[in-house]
């Protein structure tokens, strides 16, 4: 009776070890890919942040901020000037003079995307550089019909203090040379972040 207990507590711990030397080597072969506690990475509260700059085009002059690195064949140029392609630089500033404190800049392409109208697609990082924001950034990618008076662009993600970010920016044209093309456009940006 007793030898027949005792074999039956032996077989249920070596159940137990089976199991849990399984489980031991599941976690060493799952490294690949595991679930985290938020909470634990920083990710507490989210919070909706509003910023507000102003973005400076500068097409024209000695020291121009947008540069035109590809257009459609002038065999079939279109009004719309659809085809270009425009890399970016652009300082962003707290204010809307050209002299006005830098907060960051707008770096990445816009291209004319549409057939019918002024219809840009914006592909740009905003790279802020002041105070807590230093160094993190947030990434826009949308249409901008730069005619209309206020367009909006969705903010896609982020980095440093704008990690898992996702908002949407309001832009709306402040001045617009048409001399020389140069622009400063208001920007409302709205995120969600940690
Ligand atoms: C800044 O703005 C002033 C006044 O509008 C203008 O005269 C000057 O050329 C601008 N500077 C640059 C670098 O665009
Ligand atoms: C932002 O960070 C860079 C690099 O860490 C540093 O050189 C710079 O002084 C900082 N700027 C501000 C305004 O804090
Ligand atoms: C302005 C112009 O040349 N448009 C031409 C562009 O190409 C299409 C298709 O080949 C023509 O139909 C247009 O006339």
């Amino acid at each position: 009776m007793a030898s027949k207990s005792l074999s039956h507590l032996t077989s249920i711990i070596l159940t137990i070890i089976f199991f849990s030397s399984l489980q031991i080597s599941s976690l060493v072969k799952a490294d690949f890919s595991r679930n985290l506690i938020p909470e634990k990475h920083g990710l507490k509260q989210e919070k909706l942040s509003h910023l507000h700059f102003f973005f400076h085009d500068i097409v024209s002059g000695p020291n121009p901020t947008a540069i035109r690195v590809a257009r459609a064949p002038t065999t079939n140029m279109s009004s719309t000037g659809f085809g270009a392609v425009v890399m970016i630089d652009d300082p962003l500033t707290v204010a809307p003079e050209n002299n006005s404190k830098i907060v960051g800049r707008a770096q990445g392409i816009y291209a004319l995307a549409s057939q019918s109208e002024a219809g840009l697609l914006m592909v740009l990082n905003f790279v802020f550089t002041e105070g807590k924001y230093n160094g993190s950034t947030l990434s826009v990618l949308g249409r901008n019909a730069v005619f209309s008076k206020v367009r909006e662009m969705p903010i896609v993600e982020g980095s440093g203090v704008f990690r898992f970010a996702r908002g949407y920016a309001q832009a709306k044209t402040h001045t617009f040379n048409l001399k020389t093309g140069d622009a400063v456009v208001e920007y409302n940006v709205y995120v969600f972040h940690y």
